[in-house]
């Protein structure tokens, strides 16, 4: 018997908790059926004292899509206990296999809500138009999946592999985001690098994506929400005891610590 979207959703939780890995549902599951399974999961961590804090974008650069063998832009959700402050120290005990990305992070002014019949270049530019400051910042991703394998479905269920993040000092927006370099650095060396411009060829073209994809599964957009972008390169397996950062151009470099 298949199991229901609590019940999945209770184990990806479980995983994500604990850190542990867990098989792939396959082609078991919709992906609208994956995105109810994230939306359960968010309910069970607010039931738990978690607040929501906006959404993150997946899967919006090339890089990203041929590492991970998935090519469709997907959005998982962000809570205060994955924001580390810059320079913290993550411990890497009770996670599965960690990774970490160059992120850009966007910030919403105030409430975005979709107007009835809206669609999703009306409501991107209204999220873009929402948008009063830009950071750079990392991401820690740590696929609940053994082998950090999945269809597009499993990760979307498992909220996008999201784990921790860091964001950076805030510049006010509007300001040019295009052909800006970044490098990510661990322990000083560079591990990759890339362009701004690997978001979806123009970092301004996720407000339309995630207008897109909050449209079609009812994604909240609140007031305060920082917005990840989605990775500008590859990401790259953390281990304890590195210090991992990332330099955006115009941006102060921006980093964390694992043990
Ligand atoms: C999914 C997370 C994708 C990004 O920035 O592209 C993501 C994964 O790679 O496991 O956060
Ligand atoms: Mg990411």
């Amino acid at each position: 018997m298949t199991p229901s979207i609590d019940e999945l959703a209770r184990r990806l939780d479980r995983a994500q908790e604990r850190g542990e890995a867990l098989e792939q549902h396959g082609d078991g599951l919709s992906l609208a059926q994956a995105y109810a399974v994230q939306a359960a999961i968010k309910q069970l961590r607010i039931e738990r004292g978690e607040t929501f804090l906006g959404p993150k974008l997946g899967f919006t650069s090339r890089a990203k899509m041929a590492q991970m063998g998935v090519d469709e832009v997907i959005v998982g959700f962000l809570t205060d206990r994955m924001q580390l402050a810059p320079g913290s120290t993550l411990s890497l005990a009770g996670l599965v296999h960690p990774r970490v990305e160059p992120e850009l992070v966007f910030r919403l002014a105030h409430d975005v809500v979709a107007e009835p019949g809206e669609d999703a270049v009306s409501l991107g530019r209204r999220l873009e138009d929402a948008t009063d400051a830009v950071a750079a910042g990392l991401e820690v991703i740590d696929s609940r999946y053994r082998n950090f394998r999945f269809s597009l479905p499993d990760v979307v269920a498992d909220n996008t592999s999201a784990c921790r993040f860091v964001v950076g000092d805030w510049q006010p927006y509007p300001r040019p985001m295009s052909g800006l370099a970044v490098s990510m650095l661990v322990d000083g060396h560079q591990v990759s690098a890339g362009s701004s411009d690997a978001i979806l060829g123009d970092p301004r073209q996720v407000f339309t994506a995630l207008a897109a994809v909050a449209l079609q599964h009812d994604i909240p957009l609140p007031a305060g929400a920082p917005v990840l972008a989605g990775a500008m390169t590859e990401a790259v397996a953390l281990q304890p005891g590195q210090q991992a950062s990332v330099q955006l151009e115009g941006f102060a470099e921006v980093g964390l610590s694992t043990r």
